[in-house]
């Protein structure tokens, strides 16, 4: 259960999406293990393992706006090999397979090749930690100065998908949880673009990260003004 301020950000429909989900998921891969959003005890193994995330975009789905998303990914030794994203509202399914590319509807999707000048750098803002409002403000705001927009979608599946489909250039948010992003991650990295975790010393995908995925041109540049505008 989720909680910011009084409302508590756990509606029916996450669960239910969730019970669905994992009830289908272990007919497909019996003994396989899952890392999910509303299950109460998550830890990560070797094993194959399912990265769920019933509902993207919880606060969005609450207030009826069109963007949120059901994200599943499956791990083998900690790292995503296959990811699922499906956005309902324009029945666009992204999937991608580890070393066999990245797909939107059966269609293979690029990232995009536009130079860090000329970016549409979408963002999150982590709501769920009123510790971060500031300093996610100021890395956003680093990157208007610098780069050429920004967005703010409030699904970090679905962002990393855009990211994928060549549709944003540069996407970051503080922290994260695996759910949120260990399906995007694969989608960007195997529609040739660079997924990192510019505080951490490696990628991991056990618990929240801070997450920068970008194009292949942006991505250094997009690397340097997020730490320094994070002040680390
Ligand atoms: C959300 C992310 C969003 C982020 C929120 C939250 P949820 O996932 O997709 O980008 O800003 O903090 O994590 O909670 O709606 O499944």
């Amino acid at each position: 259960m989720k909680r910011k301020g009084t409302i508590i950000l756990t509606p029916t429909p996450d669960l239910e999406v969730q019970s669905f989900l994992l009830d289908g998921l272990t007919r497909i891969l019996p003994g396989s293990r899952f890392f999910a959003e509303e299950q109460k005890a998550n830890h990560l193994t070797d094993a194959p393992t399912w990265v769920v995330d019933p509902i993207d975009g919880t606060l969005n789905f609450m207030h009826r706006r069109d963007a949120s998303a059901v994200s599943v990914a499956l791990l083998y030794e900690k790292m995503p090999r296959f990811a699922w994203v499906y956005d309902p509202y324009r029945d666009q399914l992204y999937h991608a397979e580890k070393g066999k590319g990245a797909f939107c509807n059966g269609k293979q999707i690029h990232v995009s090749q536009y130079s860090f000048e000329n970016a549409l750098v979408g963002y999150g803002t982590s709501p769920y930690d009123a510790s971060l409002a500031k300093k996610g403000a100021a890395c956003a705001l680093a990157f208007l100065q610098e780069a050429g927009d920004l967005r703010r979608i409030g699904s970090a599946a679905l962002d990393l998908c855009h990211v994928a489909a060549g549709q944003l250039d540069i996407y970051f948010e503080l922290q994260l949880s695996p759910w949120d992003y260990a399906a995007g991650a694969l989608l960007v990295q195997e529609a040739g673009g660079v997924f990192s975790m510019p505080f951490e010393e490696v990628l991991r995908f056990d618990r929240p990260a801070g997450v920068l995925a970008s194009n292949s041109v942006c991505g250094e540049r997009a690397k340097q003004l997020l730490t320094q505008a994070a002040g680390s």
